[in-house]
């Protein structure tokens, strides 16, 4: 009786990678670990990831697309309020994986089952606080990989 043959690597698409924040709400919660848990359990791979205390300069990269809202200013407080955990996480459509593991920005309304949904709450602050971070779109991906780990 034949075997099935492992797939060779050109049958598989090549990973994908997305930057991933646990901001401020996350680390002053001790979520960490929960929210890098229900990450690896979905199957993704971590390729790095650090506290970091960010530069104003680096957020107002990070955030620029925001630059001129009204919760853009205390956006950039909050962000450099408490050292963050930055990630790069891989894996195919990871971009739109870690979207829909983090759920829709309002924690209020975010379905049960996301991130922001089972862990997120309104706190009445000026900035939505909802505990996480993830590209948008492969493209913005790319440009916050390479602005938060330029080595990568
Ligand atoms: P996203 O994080 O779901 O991609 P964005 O629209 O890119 O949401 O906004 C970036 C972050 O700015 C949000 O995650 C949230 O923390 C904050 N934010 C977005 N919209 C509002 C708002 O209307 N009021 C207060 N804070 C907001
Ligand atoms: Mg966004």
């Amino acid at each position: 009786m034949t075997q099935p043959q492992p797939s060779a690597p050109s049958d598989v698409r090549p990973a994908e990678q997305t930057l991933v924040i646990l901001k401020p709400d996350a680390v002053r919660r001790a979520l960490i670990g929960e929210i890098l848990r229900r990450i690896e359990a979905k199957g993704y791979t971590l390729v790095a990831a650090e506290l970091r205390s960010p530069d104003r300069a680096v957020l107002a990269q990070h955030y620029a697309e925001h630059e001129g809202k009204p919760f853009y200013e205390p956006l950039l407080d909050f962000m450099s309020s408490v050292p963050v955990l930055v990630a790069v996480v891989a894996g195919q459509r990871v971009v739109e994986g870690i979207r829909a593991l983090a759920g829709p920005t309002d924690p209020t309304t975010a379905p049960p089952g996301s991130i922001r949904g089972d862990l997120g709450r309104d706190w009445g602050g000026r900035v939505t606080e909802n505990l996480v971070h993830g590209s948008d779109s492969p493209a913005s991906a790319a440009r916050e990989i390479g602005l938060w780990f330029p080595a990568l």
